[in-house]
Formats: structure tokens, C-alpha cells, sequence
């Protein structure tokens, strides 16, 4: 039984998987770079292990510096996280290698999973429905323009090796699809090394609905159902509920064993997620397969009362799973805000710095995923996420209340971050109505765009020049109340007349 693991990563995600460790008598190793010598995660672990210089490729991403502290300090096993290492086929193999337990599926998974190409041919042996569209990688123009004919524009040139928006060009028109499969080439090679392209039907204002899978090594798999991850911002997901407002208990259940059946054919180990998007009438085709544990992953836990991480571990023990799948159900409803340190009002601009003041959001139904503290200086070296707010209640509403209870609840200073734009996301109809798709943050720009309102200092002089015509007015009477300012004392009369957060 694995007594130590070795959290190969940092931020909110190293500290959530200790948690899960000490809850199960487990210890836990951390490793930090130069950048990450204050960081919570170095204090949450019972060692901490520096490997080396800020930049990732110099630190959390090299395979023997991790596999060095690993051997030092005696782990039995390395949880990845997300990022990173975590879907790194070479890594896992070198786990196996070294002995050390990878806990993850096996380098075979993440492979077939990792070539879209693969992936797609892999899914429709095993009859789950793919986006209609080639299986064998672009070779000749001239087959290609016969294919979109076949299929119908508009159509999508994908790279085998992408994935999560990299690599995929729209076409649209006929004239461009040579030019376009040639550039989806060009820009494969260059961002993978890998050339290998393919094409799909275009499906127009899709939704992304992902299915959480839990797979043990005596082939039980469950699913965990969806989670509905259609607000994005340029491929980065922004929130994230289940259930889904747009599923029913029918197609649930369908895709759910289409899910299972996906990671079956890849003989799947551990925590894993089936993305799929969904059209308006609910058609729906396999997309990817992400085969870590995701961000978005607490949602899942709180509405199927799941440890995903200790569920990870236990399968890493070679333990058979101990949840039926018809013994789950989903209990209400959760979303999670992604908190970013970036300024909403100027492009989404990363802003890194030092956190002056932090107060959590706390209360029932509330649970915050996070890492910062007072005082501490966000780096520039990794992704900009400062925290993860997850909120629960009975119902969709309540859940979309109590978020925003959250939000108000938040504060942070220091570094500007997404929490205003958050608040507006639970403000706007579609969303409340739950009618929104991948074009959500695109279509809502009138909601969301604050620089379509007055902006602070705007309100600040708006404040400034009532008071000093006020002022005006009270001086040019002497000190006597006049008609407007009647027998009230100016302060307070001022006070009355001009709330500065109703400005
Ligand atoms: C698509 C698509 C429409 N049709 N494929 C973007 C991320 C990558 N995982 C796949 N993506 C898409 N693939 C076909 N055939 C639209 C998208 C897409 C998208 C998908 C999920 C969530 C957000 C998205 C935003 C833009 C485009």
C-alpha cells in the first residue's frame, strides 16, 4: 500500500491531492522551484524537496529531478496533478521503470488518447460517436477537397497532435480549403512536431459537456456524470456546473456508457474525463479524452459526494472500485468560478503581484480551492490562477445565489483578478436561464464588457463635482439651510443625497 506519494506540482491542485493524503494517513512530498520557495504548497507537505530554477522546463517538467526526489525521499508513488507531468506518456514509463507508482493511466492510454487520429479510429471500433469526418491523416489535397465535398462545409482542419483549441482551422469556403489544410500542416509541425491533420464536419455553436470516468485495474469503470463547460474564454474554461441545465435523464444515461465504453477501449486506469460537444437538439460526438484529473473536477465531487483523489489512489493500490455505478446519483447542484490574476477590464492582461489582503469566502455550500495568502507574490513562471470557489445548494438558482453571496464575500487586493467579470457571468439572462453555449462570453459582450460602463474614476469625479456643487450652494446662503437642503446638517444631508456605491 502506497504510504508516501510525491505531489509533482504546485499551487491549489499540490495542496487539494495532500489533503486527500493526510485524510488517508498517507505523507506527502513536495517539490518547489526558485519561485515557488514561499509557496503554500512547500508548508501543506510533511517534506518539501527544491528542484531547481523558476521556468518550468527547468524545474516541474524535468522527469529525473522528480524521479531523484522521489528515490530521496522514499515515495512510493507520484501524483501528477494537471499540467505539467500529468499527461506526459514518457514520464509514466519512467515511473514504471524506477518502480515508482505513476498514479495516472498507463503510457498506452495517454498515447492513443494523445493522437487524435488514433483516438477517433479507437472510438468508432468501440461505437462511440465521433464528429463525422476523416480517420486517416490529410495526404493529398486533392482527397481532401473530395472529402469536404462529401461531408459539406463548413468543415474543421484539426492536428492529430492538438488538442483544447490548438492546432484546428474553420473552413468555410471551397477556395480556401487548400490553402487551409497546408497552414493546419505548417502549424502542426511547427507547434508538435507532427504534420498529421484531419477533418471534421463543423458543428456550429456546439456545447462542451464532459463525462468523469473512474476506471480500476479489474475492469469495473464507472461514470461520475457530466460537467457543462460551455462558458470558455479563448479555450480556458471560466465556469463550470453540473448537472448540465441542458441534459435530460435519457441522454445522461447514453452518453454516460458511451463514456465508459470510450475508456474501456483504451483499457483506462485512474480518473479521467470523456469530452464531448453537443449540438441544440442534443446530438452529441466524442471530441478528446483528457486523461488526468481535471481542474474543474470538485463540482463532480460535491453533487456525487466523490474523493476523486482518494478514489485515484486507491486504484493506484490495485484496489478494485467500491462504487457501483447504480448506487451514484447526482445531488443538487454545483458551479465553479475559475479566480484568475489577470484584469478583466484590460483584456484579461495576466497581473501578477503581491496579494495585500485576502478574505475567503466561507458558509454553507461553499468551498474554496486556493493557495495565496497575505503577503505572498504571485509568480509570473506558471499559470495565473489564483483559485478555485465552488459553490452547492439544492437547486440551480440557489447555486447561482450563492455564488454570487460567494463572489460579494471574495475579497482580494494587491493583484487584479476575475471576480468582477465572474460576478457579471451569474448577472446575465441566458446564463440564469441556463441558455448558453461555447459563443456565451462572445454573445454577452453587452453584460460582460465593463468598459460600457462608466468606469471607477468616472464615478469618482461624477461624486466629487455633486459634492462640490452642493458645497457651492450651501456656501452661497451663508450657512443657512435653503430650500433643497433644508434643516439638515451638511455631512449629513450629503450622506442622505449621495450614497457613493449607488453613484
Ligand atoms: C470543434 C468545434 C466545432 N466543430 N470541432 C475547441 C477545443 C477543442 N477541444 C475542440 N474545439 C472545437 N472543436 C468541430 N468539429 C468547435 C470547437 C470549439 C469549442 C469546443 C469546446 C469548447 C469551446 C469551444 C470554443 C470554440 C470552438
Amino acid at each position: 500500500m502506497i504510504k508516501k506519494i510525491l505531489v509533482a506540482n504546485r499551487g491549489e491542485i499540490a495542496i487539494r491531492v495532500m489533503r486527500s493524503c493526510r485524510e488517508m494517513g498517507i505523507k506527502s512530498v513536495a517539490v518547489f522551484s526558485e519561485a515557488d520557495r514561499t509557496s503554500m504548497h512547500v508548508r501543506f507537505a510533511d517534506e518539501a524537496y527544491f528542484i531547481g530554477p523558476s521556468p518550468s522546463n527547468e524545474s516541474y517538467l524535468v522527469i529525473d529531478k522528480i524521479i531523484d526526489v522521489a528515490k530521496r525521499s522514499g515515495a512510493d508513488a507520484i501524483h501528477p496533478g494537471y499540467g505539467f507531468l500529468s499527461e506526459n506518456a514518457e514520464f509514466t514509463e519512467r515511473c514504471k521503470e524506477e518502480g515508482i507508482i505513476f498514479i495516472g493511466p498507463s503510457a498506452h492510454a495517454i498515447n492513443t488518447m494523445g493522437d487524435k487520429i488514433t483516438a477517433r479510429k479507437k472510438m468508432q471500433k468501440a461505437s462511440v460517436p465521433v464528429v463525422p469526418g476523416t480517420t486517416e491523416p490529410i495526404t493529398d489535397l486533392d482527397d481532401a477537397v473530395e472529402t469536404i465535398k462529401k461531408i459539406g462545409l463548413p468543415v474543421m482542419v484539426k492536428a492529430s497532435a492538438g488538442g483544447g483549441g490548438k492546432g484546428m482551422r474553420l473552413v468555410t469556403e471551397e477556395k480556401n480549403i487548400r490553402s487551409s489544410v497546408n497552414a493546419a500542416k505548417s502549424e502542426a509541425k511547427a507547434s508538435f512536431g507532427d504534420d498529421a491533420v484531419y477533418i471534421e464536419k463543423y458543428i456550429d455553436s456546439p456545447h462542451h459537456i464532459e463525462f468523469q470516468v473512474l476506471c480500476d485495474n479489474h475492469g469495473n469503470a464507472i461514470h461520475l456524470f457530466e460537467r457543462e463547460c460551455s462558458v470558455q474564454r479563448r479555450h480556458q474554461k471560466v465556469v463550470e456546473e453540473t448537472p448540465s441545465p441542458i441534459m435530460t435523464d435519457k441522454v445522461r444515461m447514453e452518453m454516460g456508457a458511451h463514456a465508459v465504453a470510450a475508456a474501456k477501449a483504451v483499457n483506462y486506469s485512474g480518473a479521467g474525463t470523456i469530452e464531448f460537444i453537443v449540438d441544440d437538439d442534443l446530438n452529441y460526438y466524442f471530441l478528446e479524452m483528457n486523461t488526468r484529473l481535471q481542474v474543474e473536477h470538485p463540482i463532480t465531487e460535491r453533487v456525487v459526494g466523490v474523493d476523486l483523489v482518494k478514489e485515484q489512489i486507491k486504484i493506484a493500490n490495485n484496489l478494485p472500485l467500491d462504487l457501483k455505478q447504480e448506487d451514484l446519483f447526482q445531488n443538487g447542484h454545483a458551479i465553479e468560478v475559475r479566480i484568475y490574476a489577470e484584469d478583466p477590464d484590460n483584456n484579461f492582461m495576466p497581473n501578477p503581484g503581491k496579494i495585500k489582503h485576502i478574505t475567503e469566502p466561507l458558509g454553507l455550500g461553499v468551498r474554496h480551492d486556493g493557495y495565496v495568502y497575505e503577503g505572498y507574490e504571485i509568480p509570473m513562471h506558471y499559470d495565473p490562477m489564483i483559485s478555485k470557489l465552488i459553490c452547492w445548494a439544492p437547486t440551480r438558482n440557489e447555486a447561482i445565489d450563492r455564488m454570487k453571496r460567494a463572489l460579494y464575500a471574495y475579497k482580494i487586493t494587491g493583484v487584479k483578478t476575475s471576480i468582477p467579470f465572474l460576478h457579471r457571468i451569474m448577472d446575465v439572462p441566458a446564463f440564469k436561464e441556463g441558455k448558453y453555449n461555447t459563443h456565451f462570453i462572445q454573445d454577452n459582450s453587452k453584460y460582460l464588457d465593463s468598459t460600457k460602463e462608466p468606469k471607477q474614476k468616472v464615478k469618482d469625479v461624477a461624486c466629487i463635482a455633486a459634492f462640490v456643487d452642493y458645497l457651492n450652494k450651501y456656501e452661497s446662503t451663508n450657512g443657512k439651510s435653503t430650500e433643497s437642503s433644508q434643516s439638515l446638517k451638511p455631512w449629513k444631508q450629503y450622506g442622505r443625497k449621495i450614497s457613493i456605491n449607488r453613484l
